[in-house]
């Protein structure tokens, strides 16, 4: 990092006069609700680096309340490839994404600093490894370009920037050739890009994934913007940490965001890939959480299953049917009286539950739960009494704020308060003694409230209403909240896609959590909050990796949990939606995603359930899930949907090791397991809007069929050769961006690996605790008619029931995996990280598939740590003869599938195997 020494500070710099030439020519937009600022110092923090700056507004306007005087610029870069640009109030502490819950570096408290009294220049540049801070001081507006390239990449002199208290605004100029992703939670039909002037709003919210351009369950402001300008793409990303309700209008040449409190604090991410962007914005806001093994499995849910045996019937049912099932959920039935944390005495009696979850465990299935935040107000309920004896509620006006979820009248607990974290701890602790679940499902944590504003008890009526057939109908005596600036904020973001007010069916924005924190500010931390609480409860037990799944989601929640889409509708549109959806928490840190297979409600037709389970087999979390009021929808209630699903899962379940190593990636990296195609080829911009296939990790490319009727699918291939998984004799060889037509029959999905991969797949199963026990086939793909190319792959392996995912000698072991040929030789070989636990387990190579090759196999040799392999007796050759090879879109062409078979290698010891390429 380039720091300025302070005589020199602000030496004057080329890249920030052109800046200041393009403002002054520029129309900037007049805006009536602020004239902007000027900096009256800049200078260098004496403690802790960085620089701080200090603005004064240029005139006040009263639009929105009146602008703050003294604002405290705080610029730094963080690491080699992240740059903060953070401003506040110079006076007053504002409110910001507490610490706590996100930890990282802290700006220095306001007041601890006085505006510098040395002269600085009118515009300088402060520059980073790869990022340079510019600005100019009056108007105060700042720059961040790319050193590499010279490419400005925000530029805040778009229009004025405006601070007030309930209302921040900003803007940065940007290139029409500029593709954004991000913004979300958001259900985008027109797929992963933005499109300008779309709406994206970000308030959490508990509308449905079905209403489009819609502030959804999760607020995540932050988006990647990928460029290519002379054939070079670079990516970087832009967060605005913030937790207050906002609008971000995106115009194609502008974006500009409207924010209704705290402050602005800018994270910017150098990439320049994609990958290294996710990998950049992780290491700010957490790592994913590893995932055990089995939650890579496929999960059955339902709302409805309305008592044990029928849950037990869907579980005979996949094993009958033979269709791959690792985690049985149950919905809110198993409750008593849709009490968290309690079983209904009748329908799940803890007798016959715990008897199911012993069966079940030994077979090494899984069960999970949902749980509301809503608290039941009931004095008979010893999870309310705790709660009320220790004080954990969100509070209006001094008392518990009362709200209506589906056991009626309900308490939220306040995940901000150190009481209620603990309280939630022991309550699911003793929730675990009860009923040892694998998981949580948080649901309605937005939070959800079937009424709005101030609540009490009805005096003329019960409420819950007895035997109501509409629970979800609030029947608490509510009055709306409009005395108050938090409830009627000067600026009307576009909350549920409508203006409706902020505490509409949710906690009233005038509420208030521990330590006095609004609502209004937190709101949109409620899930996160509560997904952090949840984590640690279930890590605190028996020491295992826990498994969350929660709706409501902000920056940081994939450390702590995943992630479903919520409530969709089974049509094929929304078939559709599901792919940007989830392509996009990929982007947001949040990998482990999927949507409901087959659709939430209502019934889906048979065709569009054989679609969904065909894409939703590659989903990164895998789970059928509907609504009571939809017919059953498991994927063996249809004939035809059980053979897509055998299919299509029993794919997924070869394939797991190389899921869970792209699970160990994304802890690691933050990678994400379902990519863009542009993740893999940045400069293949055809793919920037792709959304109708994506990858999984770098090379496996999925092409499902998203509309009805249809036998064929066009799909798009990065240059270069595409073997099909379910048929290695066929591949695609593609040259440019030109669909291809590729055939689908019902049954089947398109699963293509690319060129230069090996690819670890063991036999699958129906259990992924046996199908993990089974023999590896390294997959190696050479591009098509290769004479000299190279292949590369890894397995991560561990045993998933520790809480951390690792390589530590004896408990994880990681593998890499190299191919080469070259002068008609072919090379496989392994190295070895920590192979012990790997040995220990047993786990085999038995065969190893080369495809792409001219030629068959002679002479073959291995050798395993470096000395000739005694074992390798019934090592042989199997060669299916070229002419079956297909190309797609192209003539016949000569090619060849080599395995070598019979092996058993041990995957934990560093083998080679080597041959000569004989006759084509
Ligand atoms: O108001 O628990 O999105 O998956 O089945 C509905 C019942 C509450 C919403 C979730 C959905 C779940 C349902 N829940």
């Amino acid at each position: 990092m380039v720091l300025l020494s302070s005589a020199s500070v602000l030496q004057l710099a080329l890249c920030c006069v052109a800046l200041l030439l393009i403002h002054l020519c520029a129309a900037v937009p007049s805006s009536k609700v602020g004239f902007g600022y000027r900096l009256v110092s800049i200078a260098e923090n004496a403690n802790g680096g960085g620089l701080i700056g200090y603005l004064q507004v240029k005139q006040r306007t009263s639009t929105y309340g009146p602008d703050i005087p003294h604002l405290r610029l705080f610029v730094k870069h963080e690491t080699e490839d992240r740059l903060r640009v953070h401003i506040t109030d110079a006076e007053e502490k504002r409110w910001e994404v507490p610490y706590d819950l996100l930890p990282r570096e802290q700006s220095p408290p306001v007041g601890t600093t006085k505006p510098s009294t040395a002269p600085f220049t009118a515009s300088a540049e402060y520059a980073g490894e790869e990022l340079i801070f510019c600005y100019t001081s009056d108007p105060f507006s700042f720059a961040v370009k790319r050193k590499s390239n010279g490419q400005t990449l925000f530029d805040s002199s778009y229009g004025a920037m405006v601070f007030k208290d309930q209302y921040l605004e900003i803007s940065t100029r940007l290139p029409n050739s500029a593709a954004l992703y991000g913004l979300g939670e958001n259900t985008q039909p027109g797929g992963i890009r933005l499109q300008p002037n779309d709406p994206y709003t970000l308030y959490t919210t508990d509308v449905s994934a079905i209403n489009l351009n819609t502030d959804l369950y999760g607020s995540h402001p932050v988006y990647m913007d990928l460029r290519n300008e002379g054939g070079e793409a670079s990516a970087h990303a832009v967060l605005l940490l913030n937790s207050n309700g906002m609008d971000v209008f995106y115009t194609g040449s502008s974006l500009t965001y409207k924010v209704i409190g705290g402050v602005l604090d800018f994270y910017f991410f150098a990439g320049p890939s994609p990958l290294a962007v996710v990998d950049q914005y992780t290491s700010l806001i957490g790592r994913p959480a590893p995932m055990p093994y089995w939650a890579l499995g496929f999960h059955q849910c339902r709302w409805g299953y309305q008592n044990l045996s029928v849950v037990e019937g869907v579980v005979e049912g996949y094993k009958k049917a033979r269709i791959p099932l690792d985690v049985i959920w149950n919905d809110d039935d198993h409750m008593d009286a849709a009490k968290d944390f309690t079983l209904d005495p009748i329908n799940y009696p803890r007798p016959k539950l715990l008897q199911f979850l012993d069966k079940i465990h030994s077979r090494g299935m899984k069960y999970i739960v949902l749980i509301d935040p809503g608290i039941a107000v009931n004095s008979t309920y010893g999870v309310y009494l705790r709660g009320m004896a220790k004080d954990v509620f969100i509070k209006y006006q001094g008392k518990p704020y009362l709200a209506q979820v589906w056991p009626g009248p309900v308490y939220f607990p306040d995940y901000l308060s150190p009481n209620g974290v603990s309280w939630w701890a022991d309550e699911i602790a003793r929730f675990h003694q009860l009923v040892p679940v694998d998981g949580l499902w948080i649901d309605m944590n937005e939070a959800s409230n079937f009424c709005t504003g101030k609540c009490e008890l009805p005096t003329t009526n019960s409420c819950p209403i007895p035997g109501s057939k509409t629970p979800w109908i609030c029947c608490l005596d509510c009055q709306n909240i409009t005395n108050t600036r938090w409830d009627e904020p000067p600026y009307k973001i576009n909350a549920s896609g409508s203006h409706v007010p902020l505490g509409f069916k949710t906690i009233a924005t005038s509420a208030t959590h521990y330590g006095g924190v609004l609502e209004y500010n937190a709101h949109s931390l409620y899930g996160f909050s509560q997904a952090i609480a949840t984590h640690r409860a279930l890590q605190g037990l028996q020491g295992k990796r826990p498994f969350i799944l929660s709706r409501s989601t902000f920056v940081g929640s994939g450390a702590y949990a995943a992630h479903w889409t919520g409530d969709n509708k089974g049509t094929w549109a929304n078939l559709r939606y599901s792919i940007s959806t989830m392509l996009n928490f990929g982007i947001f840190g949040m990998p482990m995603v999927g949507s409901d297979i087959c659709g939430f409600y209502p019934a889906p037709t048979e065709e569009l359930c054989n679609r969904w389970i065909e894409l939703g087999a590659f989903y990164p979390f895998s789970r059928d899930h509907a609504n009571f009021a939809s017919p059953r929808q498991e994927l063996y209630q249809w004939d035809s949907v059980a053979v897509s699903a055998r299919n299509a899962l029993g794919m997924r379940y070869r394939l797991l090791p190389y899921l869970y190593t792209l699970n160990y990636e994304a802890h690691v990296t933050g990678a994400p397991i379902a990519r863009p195609v542009f993740f893999s080829f940045p400069n293949f911009t055809a793919s920037y809007g792709l959304s109708t296939q994506f990858l999984l990790g770098r090379s496996v490319m999925v092409s499902p069929v998203l509309n009805k009727a249809a036998t064929k699918v066009k799909a798009m291939f990065p240059p270069g050769t595409w073997y099909n998984l379910f048929d290695m004799t066929n591949a695609v060889v593609s040259k440019d961006e030109r669909y291809v037509t590729l055939a689908a029959p019902l049954n089947k999905i398109n699963v293509h690996v690319y060129q230069n991969t090996i690819l670890p797949m063991q036999r699958g199963g129906t259990i992924s605790k046996e199908a993990r026990m089974t023999p590896f086939t390294l997959i190696v793909t050479f591009p098509f008619e290769a004479t000299n190319a190279d292949a590369q792959g890894r397995v991560y392996v561990d045993d998933d029931e520790r809480p951390e995912m690792k390589l530590v000698e004896g408990e994880a072991s990681y593998i890499e995996l190299y191919a080469s040929v070259r002068d008609k030789t072919v090379t496989v070989w392994s190295q070895v990280e920590m192979g012990s636990f790997i040995l220990d387990k047993g786990l085999l190579i038995e065969k190893v598939s080369v495809l792409g090759l001219q030629g068959n196999g002679q002479g073959l040799a291995i050798e395993v740590d470096g000395e000739p392999w005694a074992d390798a007796l019934n090592a042989h050759f199997t060669q299916t003869k070229s002419d079956l090879m297909k190309v797609e879109g192209d003539n016949k062409r000569s090619n060849m599938v080599v395995d070598v078979g019979g092996l058993a290698l041990p995957l934990g010891k560093k083998f080679s195997m080597t041959w000569k390429m004989g006759i084509n």
